[in-house]
């Protein structure tokens, strides 16, 4: 169900969108030392908290903030690309592990890899998640045309990857929780009620519960429920987005 590689591969993400693998761990995507570095940088120059979970703390706007509200739609097309530079700005020197996931799957996919478009406009691509000690990810799934309820391009999706990369990590907990396990929208919004998700205890035990390193990416199935532990000490920095999947023939898409 798990499976652990040093190398990306086009079989292992086939893999994760069929449900034969619940989750793919590429160890050090990021070397060790860069990730300690880029993990300084980005959380240095402050960040922002959620408008739907304002116990995490994050860079960039999620297109799933939005809730299909005409303000912070527009508000999160304008920002696309100043959130795309403003990552790039805070990695540099180093290369942004994000610009590297689109590459690398570029060069992986035989159809290649590019920013998903919707209403005919790019997305925005890459948030940092911080998470102080003690804050739980409450279960949830990641369903795209759940966040864009009219528009054939998430509807066309026959997948949706979670692709997080980890830049800081507390020694005990911040492990990433995953269930074999879909609950149909409308259902899990009966359950979540306000809350973006619900308490991880009502599902029973989780399937998967991963501990990544410093430097490593976590690949899984986001229509799959999931969520992160607390943790004890230390800040938890991530770097995240999803990737689209529309068969083996057509190109994979990028977009947070
Ligand atoms: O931070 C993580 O490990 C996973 C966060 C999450 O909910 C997601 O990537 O969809
Ligand atoms: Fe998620």
């Amino acid at each position: 169900m798990l499976f652990e590689t040093d190398h990306l591969n086009a079989q292992c993400l086939e893999q994760l969108a069929s449900g034969k693998l619940l989750a793919v761990r590429v160890r050090k995507f990021v070397p060790r030392d860069t990730a300690g570095h880029l993990g300084e940088k980005i959380i240095d120059h402050g960040f922002d908290k959620y408008t739907n979970a304002p116990s995490i703390g994050r860079i960039g706007m999620a297109f799933y903030e939005a809730e299909n509200k005409p303000q912070r739609m527009t508000e999160y097309f304008e920002t696309v690309f100043d959130n795309i530079e403003e990552l790039r700005r805070r990695c540099t020197p180093f290369l942004s592990p994000i610009d590297f996931l689109r590459c690398r799957l570029d060069e992986v996919w035989p159809a290649g890899a590019h920013l998903e478009t919707l209403y005919g406009k790019k997305m925005s691509v890459g948030l940092s998640r911080v998470v102080k000690p003690g804050t739980t990810f409450l279960a949830h799934h990641d369903i795209f045309s759940k966040d864009a309820p009219d528009s054939f391009k998430a509807m066309s999706l026959q997948a949706q990857l979670s692709a997080n990369t980890y830049l800081r990590m507390p020694t005990k907990g911040g492990a990433l929780q995953i269930w074999n396990k879909e609950i149909p929208p409308k259902e899990f919004d009966e359950m979540r009620g306000e809350s973006y998700g619900i308490e991880p205890s009502l599902l029973g035990a989780p399937k998967l519960e991963l501990h990544p390193k410093v430097g490593d990416l976590l690949l899984f199935d986001s229509r799959k429920m999931h969520s992160v532990t607390s943790g004890t000490d230390n800040l938890r920095l991530s770097l995240s987005c999803f990737i689209g999947y529309r068969g083996p023939a057509c190109p994979l898409s990028f977009w947070s």
